[in-house]
């Protein structure tokens, strides 16, 4: 038994995630099967009777996460491409549940979708939806990519600091400051989908709403999907100004303190 005709309420999230899967492509930070993203959605179903497959074995999970316990997140699938995934978004995601102890999850099956399991960050989405949901329930979108820009800009050490990165972007355009007034973390490099790499990364996102992983990516978190792009976006167009104002051959001056300090002051202190 399973749920027939996929879940209606599927179909809007899924259809923000292809557009946004599409712009990920679309900007380059997305090659092969790079990339993805899950969103926590317990809050979109109250009324719906989720009917799970006793048939389908719960997958343990190397650490438990209880403050998940019985909530469904749509993940994008192992091996997905974004390039295939903004036009078969339903075929490159699955529902799941997380057991009642935090232990494990279990897919929940789709009547006449095909049947794929969690992209391989699976430990780092759940380690930071686990975060989120006790610092900031609000935000329940996190999305993983290969942000060209910010990759080349954690090959270079003075960047390898939340403060010294949070720094360098804030001062190539006065919006980064506004939109991106917390900054962004720091990670020094852990290996792709392990354990390591998502506690390390639920930490540094309690403070920050996103983080660069040294030469991997990027990941960001936010209310919705769109926002969590927003946010990646915005970090990319101040990493670019910095290569190209570089390539000039002059090192770039940036925004003086003075000149982030006057716009902190116009924007935030008279709230
Ligand atoms: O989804 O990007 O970090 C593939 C990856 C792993
Ligand atoms: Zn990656």
């Amino acid at each position: 038994m399973g749920n027939s005709k996929g879940i209606a309420v599927l179909k809007p999230i899924r259809a923000e995630m292809a557009r946004i899967a599409s712009y990920l492509w679309e900007k380059g930070w997305a090659e092969r099967n790079a990339g993805n993203f899950s969103i926590r959605i317990t809050e979109d179903i109250p009324l719906i009777q989720i009917i799970t497959d006793k048939a389908i074995k719960a997958t343990p999970l190397e650490m438990p996460f209880p403050d998940l316990a019985g909530e469904l997140i749509l993940i994008s699938n192992s091996g997905s491409r974004m390039r295939e995934f903004s036009k078969k978004p339903a075929k490159f995601s699955c529902l799941i549940k997380i057991e009642s102890k935090g232990e494990a999850y279990r897919i929940i099956r789709e009547e006449g979708r095909p049947q794929g399991i969690p992209t391989s960050e699976l430990l780092s989405h759940l380690a930071i939806h686990d975060m989120l949901m006790k610092n900031k329930p609000h935000d329940r979108a996190v999305i993983h990519s290969h942000v060209t820009e910010l990759i080349a800009l954690s090959h270079m050490s003075e960047v390898h600091s939340s403060e010294s990165l949070s720094r360098l972007l804030w001062s190539m355009h006065p919006e980064i400051l506004m939109f991106l007034p917390l900054g962004m973390g720091f990670l020094p490099f852990q290996l792709p989908g392990t354990i390591e790499l998502a506690k390390a990364s639920a930490e540094k996102l309690e403070k920050y709403p996103a983080l660069l992983w040294e030469k991997h990516g990027c990941i960001s978190t936010a209310a919705s999907i769109s926002e969590a792009f927003d946010i990646m976006d915005m970090a990319a167009k101040a990493a670019k100004i910095y290569f190209m104002a570089s390539s000039s051959g002059q090192r770039p001056d940036g925004l003086g303190l003075l000149h982030i300090d006057q716009i902190k002051e116009h924007y935030f202190k008279k709230k």
